[in-house]
């Protein structure tokens, strides 16, 4: 077998080419889903497969979020009914532990679930940053969100000074996790939305993942909250390593969005 010579400028100009061309088109998305945890995986499968043009942005340089570090690192985690369904949809295996309870492998979720939503055709970006957000006024004290101001991760822990970029959006979904980042730099930019994060309050399973849920949904216009960000914000307990809260959250988000943009 011969490997063929590559000279490397052509890596270089093929990268550089290829990677404008992709950036430019995401410039101007439907929706932007900020944060690759099983919230964010879950919602842009949904949303990439009504047709919204789906961008996620990702901190890390991996997907899955809190799903690899399961509860205290031990390769299965726990889903509750009806998360099941979500999970059957992407093929993941599930074994039940008893009814209506299962277990799953932490690596095969993480995957599946990213697979899926970039077969769905949602676009991820990795190492990126969000870090501010793009807003307008509608009327006296009314604002709409617009968009997310983004920097590449490395750039943000060298410290250096460097101007973002913006790109622009109909719905912009926090599914940071227990941080609530997106919402968090709302709450502190942005004050005629008068949003309080008062954070999340300690662990009560059954309880957290029904409200994770209900509370799932619009903040603002153009703003939207899914996932363990929501115990941020209506200051529900934590639950601890069971996922379903997570999956169902992201579908519901997704299910909110897509009616409100008309899908
Ligand atoms: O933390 P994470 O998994 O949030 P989630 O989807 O799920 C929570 C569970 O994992 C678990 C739990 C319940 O089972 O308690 O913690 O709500 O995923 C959040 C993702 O967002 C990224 C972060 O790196 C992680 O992968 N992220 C956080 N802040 C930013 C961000 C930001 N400012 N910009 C981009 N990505």
């Amino acid at each position: 077998m011969k490997i063929k010579e590559v000279d490397e400028s052509v890596v270089t100009r093929a990268i550089l080419k290829g990677s404008l061309e992709y950036l430019q088109n995401l410039a101007e998305v439907d929706v932007v889903v900020v944060g690759a945890g099983p919230a964010g995986l879950t919602a842009s499968r949904y949303l990439a497969e009504a047709g919204l043009k789906t961008l996620i942005f990702e901190r890390r340089l991996s997907f899955g979020g809190g799903i690899g570090g399961g509860g205290m690192q031990l390769p299965m985690i726990v889903i509750q009914s009806p998360a099941d369904e979500i999970l059957r949809e992407v093929g993941c295996k599930l074994e039940t532990y008893e009814k209506d309870i299962y277990l799953v492998n932490s690596s095969e979720m993480l995957a599946k679930l990213a697979y899926s939503a970039i077969k769905a055709g949602a676009h991820i970006l990795l190492g990126v940053t969000v870090d501010d957000l793009i807003y307008r006024s509608t009327a006296k004290d009314a604002v709409e969100i617009v968009g997310v101001v983004v920097q590449w991760s490395s750039v943000i822990l060298s410290g250096l000074h460097v101007d973002p970029l913006a790109f622009k959006a109909k719905a912009v979904i926090d599914c940071t996790g227990h941080d609530a980042e997106v919402l968090s730099v709302a709450s502190r930019k942005i004050p005629e939305l008068d949003l309080m994060l008062p954070g999340e309050k300690s662990m009560w399973i059954s309880e957290s993942e029904k409200l994770i849920v209900e509370k799932t949904g619009e903040v603002c216009p153009g703003l939207y909250v899914a996932g363990m960000a929501v115990a941020a914000l209506h200051q529900t307990p934590r639950m601890g390593p069971i996922f379903g809260g997570m999956l169902l959250s992201g579908r519901k988000v997704a299910e909110i969005v897509k009616e409100k943009l008309g899908y």
